[in-house]
């Protein structure tokens, strides 16, 4: 399947051995420690980073500062033209770093190759919305008044990403934030940092060839306590953070303490309701995906399955035979379906969610296990499985970062089925499958699904960067990449202006001197 191997891919990615954690461009510069990554596929070393220390940190943000002052005032199609080159280069570096996604992050090479889609396809919608980015005129109140309202950039936007999408979450971030005038400081999951560091090289050869200044896309390296530079930073109006729940909390109150801004983009625990008039072999496509897909470390990949009890054990025994039929091994080679977790606390997390379903009363209907063996020695490879659970289970409230699917019944109308979906403290993806439109228009109405996103005979995962990306409750409430999304990069400027020789004040107001 390969037209060259991951040696050849860090190559053309211009990664090394050892790599600069920090980096305002081609300036890099890092005095931390190592983090080493090392592949969930095999097991080995793919690189080193130096993480970013409090000087190196201040040294990034000074250069940031500095290039915001410049870059805001460059005109935004002009921008979008930068961020056009952007998204070519990412056409020409698809395989390598699709390759690279794949062997760091464990994803099947074709989700590898995906994600970089998602990379050229916000830089595609970037560019047209260069031209765009519009406010409102409104009718004054006033005679000989104007009122409108415009967009200006905002400043320095960080953007803290997770490893199960280590290149895309970043760039929808970025290539809106770019157009828009921003700066960008990024921090990649400490799980994934070559991703970043490949990333952060094509960035930089484009604004270079451009001549524009050192600090317009930025990358820092390192856990937490990085991360808490940027949160707590007053210089950095928004942050952007993908990942966990717990970690969103410790963001967003560290980001509200200085009064910033922050999206944020956390756990899920999607669901798809299977009605009695659902097509069960489009089901079975749309739920396999979407709970093996990328080994079930999607913030999208489905986690329940809520089944009409008339089409239950149909159901069921169609995805056990789905499931018969998986290939589990390295996810660079095409025949396999599902690659490894990122990581030996992955495993664990997902042996402790399969002990703490039975322990509820579960019953495992499709077994798990790990993986040992020729092919299986990172020891990060383990069985998709299934159990058969109840709605209000403590294991199903919670999003396990895992294969683990869990079946769930109903009985009665799809009002039942709805009240089992929303009955959990995310609000990511849902999605309904039924041919019977007032079963899919219910679940869309405001009565309906209370996620983000709320699918008719489309699985939970796999949306289009077109729409507007995010959830509610513990989801966290931003929203990334398509539709106005773009408004949180940028400050919102009501301006009235007065042609007339008299001043008349609004609401009627007489005050006369
Ligand atoms: C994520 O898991 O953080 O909808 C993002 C999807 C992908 C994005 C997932 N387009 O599954």
């Amino acid at each position: 399947i390969a037209t060259f191997g991951i040696q050849e891919a860090l190559k053309q990615l211009g990664v090394t051995e050892i790599n600069e954690g920090t980096s305002t461009g081609s300036k890099n510069f890092s005095n931390g420690e190592i983090i080493e990554s090392y592949s969930p596929v095999d097991g080995k070393l793919i690189g080193k980073v130096k993480a970013t220390t409090k000087e190196d940190y201040d040294k990034m943000m000074q250069t940031a500062t500095v290039a915001f002052k410049e870059w805001k005032t460059k005109p935004a199609p002009l921008r979008g033209e930068v961020v056009r080159q952007f998204g070519e280069k990412l056409r020409e570096k698809k395989e390598a770093l699709g390759k690279l996604v794949s062997y760091e992050m464990g994803k099947s090479y074709q989700e590898g190759l995906g994600e970089v889609q998602e990379m050229i396809d916000i830089c595609d919608f970037a560019v047209g919305l260069s031209r765009q980015l519009h406010g409102l005129t409104m009718h004054s109140e006033r005679p000989g008044h104007r009122m409108y309202e415009q967009y200006h950039p905002l400043g320095v936007v960080g953007i803290i990403s997770a490893f199960n999408f280590p290149v895309a979450v970043w760039a929808w971030n970025t290539a809106l934030a770019w157009i828009c005038g921003d700066v960008c400081v990024w921090k990649p999951s400490e799980k994934a940092p070559i991703c970043g560091i490949a990333c952060q090289n094509i960035a930089a050869e484009v604004f270079k060839e451009n001549g524009l200044p050192e600090g317009i896309s930025n990358l820092i390296n390192g856990d937490y306590k990085v991360g808490e530079m940027l949160t707590k930073d007053t210089r950095v109006p928004l942050i952007s953070a993908t990942g966990s729940t717990r970690m969103g909390k410790i963001v967003a109150q560290e980001v509200a303490a200085r009064l910033g801004k922050s999206l944020l983009e956390l756990g899920g625990n999607n669901a798809i309701i299977v009605t009695p008039d659902a097509d069960i072999k489009m089901t079975v496509i749309g739920a396999v995906f979407g709970a093996v897909g990328t080994a079930g470390q999607r913030c999208t990949s489905t986690r329940r399955l809520i089944i009409h009890e008339s089409v239950y054990d149909t159901v069921k025994d169609a995805i056990i035979k789905a499931y018969g039929q998986l290939k589990i091994g390295n996810p660079l080679d095409e025949t396999n379906h599902v690659g490894p977790v990122i990581d030996k606390d992955a495993v664990k997390m997902y042996e402790n969610a399969l002990e703490q379903v039975v322990a509820e009363g579960g019953n495992i209907i499709v077994e798990g296990g790990v993986l040992s063996g020729e092919g299986y020695e990172s020891g990060c490879y383990v069985k998709p499985a299934i159990a058969e659970a109840k709605p209000h289970y403590k294991i199903v409230q919670h999003e396990t970062f895992a294969p683990v699917l869990y079946l769930l019944k109903y009985s009665g109308d799809v009002h039942n089925a709805i009240a089992i979906q929303n009955e959990v403290a995310q609000g990511l993806s849902s999605a309904i499958m039924t041919n019977n439109l007032r079963e899919a228009e219910a679940f869309l109405s405001v009565q309906g699904s209370d996620c983000g996103i709320a699918n008719v005979n489309i699985g939970t995962s796999g949306a289009e960067i077109g729409g507007a990306f995010g959830g509610e409750k513990e989801t966290g409430g931003g929203r990334e990449s398509g539709s106005d999304a773009w408004k949180v990069y940028m400050r919102r400027q009501t301006n009235t202006i007065n042609y007339t020789t008299e001043l008349p004040l609004a609401q009627g107001i007489k005050f006369d001197l």
